[in-house]
């Protein structure tokens, strides 16, 4: 058993925030798969960051008031956060007396854990000072939550949230050095591993860190997030943290996709990591999530959705540091497919294949489409039909007939699309050989 004290989830994306209905199937989740601990932070609640001194209106003080019930009513630990780092001002008392009176109105709704974000925010030149002053703003809130002693959880992101935002090192940083000796040690720290997206977190990197801020770290898990990129959804499993790493953090919370509905196979492989469940390897891990999830794709259509069907649909779609295995192989066979190369009866052998992968995708989407769970649907059909426009793009350039018009898959849209097809890598090496000149 692992001695982790937060397992959960962090509302912590930019975008649409989720909807009170959304978190609720969130909370179903997450007690269901063993989850202790939501910590809310949508970045575009305007309440929780821009306007961070303003207390809530009652429609949404209300319906806070009602979130944090639901969560408690779920087992789960409610932890409300702030986000004054854009504009606050610790000279200024007013401002102080700001943020104390914010964090009071929430407690008023029925919170009783808090925490205090500093990520993405200007960095102050003199470093340490600003550490001191988020030392000083957090221990106010402290003192003025529970002026009797802390009877709830704080949990603080620092400025420097990560290694590479570390200055000039995790070892080397003053910033880091000044919170890890002057921040109450029941203060918890948010840390992203070494990366904002760590595709990997070593335990000699928590180690560092643990060192530096005097206290396991618990940490911010941005791996299945995707605010950031337009074309990718993650629904690959929790990877690239071995399981040793439970050990040395005080927790673990996902900040996941911005679509809720797609958020399964993530969130269940990270419970089943946490659970240390023996033998538990990352394949192993997303097949088990992936059997969790298919009844949402089950109707009663005459193709039934396999679990081979999701599984390519999930290897196609699957994490900031490549694709699943059976992606790989697809994108190999379109490089061959494309390849001058390659003969007539390869070539209509490999669009045979991609025409039976594009039929799997097609038939999950279908599902949907027949399907009780439109949430679902909704959040998965522009990522479908992006997989399955693609390969249609190529199946009709391969054979130049079909029910479709060619054309219609040529079109580029936006500037984006356009660039998009520009590798850098490619054009680069290309342009070496028009010129005759050595890449390298
Ligand atoms: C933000 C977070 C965002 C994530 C991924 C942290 C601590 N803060 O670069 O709100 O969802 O990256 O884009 C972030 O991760 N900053």
């Amino acid at each position: 058993m692992s001695t982790m004290s937060f397992l959960g989830v962090i509302e912590g994306f930019y975008g649409r925030p989720w909807t009170p209905a959304q978190r609720e199937r969130l909370f179903e989740r997450m007690a269901a798969w063993g989850m202790d601990t939501y910590l809310y932070a949508p970045k575009d609640d305007r309440w929780h960051r821009q306007q961070w001194r303003e207390p809530y209106p009652e429609a949404e003080a209300t319906a806070l008031h009602q979130l944090a019930a639901d969560a408690r009513q779920h087992g789960i630990r409610f932890v409300y956060a702030l986000a004054p780092g854009l504009d606050l001002n610790w000279a200024d008392a007013e401002d102080r007396r700001a943020l104390a009176e914010k964090f009071v109105s929430v407690q008023r709704l029925g919170v009783e854990h808090f925490s205090l974000l500093f990520d993405d925010i200007p960095y102050a030149t003199d470093r340490a000072a600003q550490a001191r002053e988020q030392i000083a703003a957090t221990h106010h809130v402290i003192d003025t939550l529970w002026p009797d002693g802390q009877t709830g959880q704080l949990l603080f992101c620092p400025t420097e949230y990560c290694g590479d935002r570390a200055q000039p090192s995790v070892a080397g940083s003053l910033y880091l050095r000044v919170l890890g000796e002057g921040l109450r040690l029941g203060v918890e720290i948010l840390w992203t591993g070494p990366q904002v997206v760590s595709t990997e977190i070593s335990v000699q990197s928590i180690l560092e860190v643990n060192r530096t801020l005097r206290r396991r770290v618990l940490i911010w898990d941005n791996l299945h997030a995707n605010d950031y990129t337009l074309h990718r959804l993650h629904l690959g499993p929790y990877v690239g943290r071995p399981p040793e790493l439970r050990d040395h953090v005080a927790g673990l919370l996902s900040n996941p996709n911005n679509p809720l509905e797609v958020n399964t196979p993530g969130l269940f492989s990270l419970a089943d990591y946490a659970r240390g469940a023996s033998g538990w390897t990352p394949q192993a891990s997303l097949d088990r999530a992936l059997e969790v999830w298919l009844p949402e794709f089950t109707t009663s259509a005459a193709q039934p959705v396999t679990l081979e069907d999701l599984r390519l649909v999930a290897h196609t779609l699957y994490l900031p540091g490549g694709l699943g295995p059976q992606a790989f192989r697809l994108l190999d066979m379109a490089r061959r497919l494309v390849d001058p190369l390659s003969d007539a009866q390869t070539r209509e052998a490999l669009v045979n294949d991609l025409r039976a992968a594009r039929h799997r995708v097609a038939t999950v989407l279908h599902a949907l489409e027949a399907g009780p769970n439109r949430e679902l649907l909704f959040d998965l059909h522009p990522y479908l039909v992006d997989v399955m426009e693609e390969l249609q793009r190529l199946i009709v350039g391969a054979t130049q007939r079909g029910d479709d018009d060619p054309q219609a898959f040529g079109y580029r849209g936006s500037l984006a699309d356009h660039l998009m097809t520009l590798g850098w890598k490619e054009e680069w090496e290309s342009g070496h050989r028009r010129r005759g000149t050595s890449p390298f």
